[in-house]
């Protein structure tokens, strides 16, 4: 056994991460399963887009109504596991949209064909093989194999592997039942959750506001909130920071104009579910509005998202200036980001390593190219 697999352990490891393997979404759209998954997205997505399309008005809504509805098993669930109900809300939220999208493929099928692929295949032949044991054990019947077209199962789209590992029988009716009963469901979320590292009485992070002059040469750094604090950062009601030796990671994910946020370790936890730093904040924001915080204070700009093309041109630029940006990949994870920072100081830019169209125009970067024809906006 190698590292210890995630609910989604495929997905890249970036800030943007594209659904690449979210089986239900692709379902929909019709996407025949191998073409879906070497499909290479065209464009990066941006934070803007991201929240937009899955922290939303309904599935806020529907999310109270369930934290209500289930609130007696969540709270039982919090006791046990230390993770509150409205994380474990919004993931179900997140993954399936409260059960509406379980996925319908076989997996048996989905498994097998992506088992040949040649970058992941042995991780999908493993899948295949922990499917099988699922039945050979009679945790699963055959005809429950069913799901995304990336072998997600159930409620909170577990990988077989996981639902092997960590599948609970809440409900003690003889079977872990990670579709008809939800108190299975949740029960096995908040166990995988523990397992990867819940600290029980954490949140996940929170939003922030810098302080008007800020040394962006902090960002991604790790220090107490007491230490950040020190350093300026408040609440976004201005208020100080909780005078705690909890270690926190400061993240401009959209750079100046947009939120910052102190992440915890409860915010790691959420990435070893799914390894995107957008799909945990979506988590740890739904989460808070699920319990009736507002929207971001800093809302995340709405700027045109760059091709992949343009992504790895700045890469390109980037390292023939001498700035490591690391492998020309065309996703702007923490060495891409590292060196705008730099290229940004060189240039007298505010260096928060956000490629926005000042630092786009100094890079030589065309921003008018990344202007989709038809973007999809909701
Ligand atoms: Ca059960």
């Amino acid at each position: 056994m190698g590292a210890p697999v995630s609910v989604h352990p495929v997905r890249p490891k970036q800030d943007q991460a594209p659904d690449r393997i979210r089986g239900p979404y692709h379902e929909k759209h019709g996407g025949h399963q191998s073409q879906a998954d070497r499909r290479q997205p065209e464009f990066t997505s941006t934070l803007h887009d991201y929240l937009n399309r899955r922290v939303t008005a309904t599935r806020i809504e529907q999310g109270q109504a369930r934290l209500a509805r289930h609130q007696s098993l969540l709270d039982r669930l919090t006791q046990q596991y230390g993770v509150p109900g409205r994380y474990i809300i919004a993931f179900w939220g997140l993954e399936t949209h409260y059960g509406s999208y379980v996925g319908k493929m076989s997996t048996v099928r989905s498994l097998a064909t992506l088992a040949c692929d040649r970058r992941r295949g042995a991780f999908f032949r493993d899948q295949l093989i922990a499917a099988l044991e699922l039945v050979d054990t009679n945790t699963l019947r055959p005809e429950q194999l069913k799901g995304s077209w990336a072998g997600a199962l159930g409620n909170f789209q577990f990988l077989p592997s996981v639902y092997r590992d960590h599948a609970v029988d809440a409900d003690g009716d003889g079977r872990a039942d990670l579709w008809a009963s939800f108190a299975d469901a949740a029960e096995s979320a908040a166990a995988f959750l523990r397992a990867r590292g819940w600290v029980a009485g954490e949140r996940w992070g929170r939003e922030v506001v810098l302080p008007e002059s800020f040394d962006f040469s902090l960002l991604d750094t790790t220090r107490s909130v007491r230490e950040w604090q020190t350093l300026g950062l408040r609440q976004t009601n201005q208020r100080a920071l909780a005078d705690t030796d909890i270690e926190a990671t400061l993240f401009l994910p959209a750079g100046r104009r947009g939120p910052a946020f102190l992440t915890y370790a409860n915010f790691d936890v959420i990435m070893r579910w799914n390894p995107s730093r957008f799909y945990a904040l979506s988590v740890g924001h739904l989460a808070d509005r699920l319990i009736g915080a507002g929207p971001l204070h800093n809302p995340p700009p709405d700027d045109p998202p760059l091709r992949i093309e343009q992504v790895k041109q700045i890469q390109q630029v980037l390292n023939q200036q001498g700035h490591d940006a690391g492998s020309v990949d065309g996703r702007i994870g923490p060495a891409t980001r590292a060196a705008l920072q730099a290229f940004q100081t060189t240039q007298g830019l505010s260096a928060d390593g956000y490629p926005d169209s000042q630092t786009l125009a100094a890079l030589g970067i065309d921003r008018d190219d990344s202007e989709p024809s038809t973007r999809n906006k909701e």
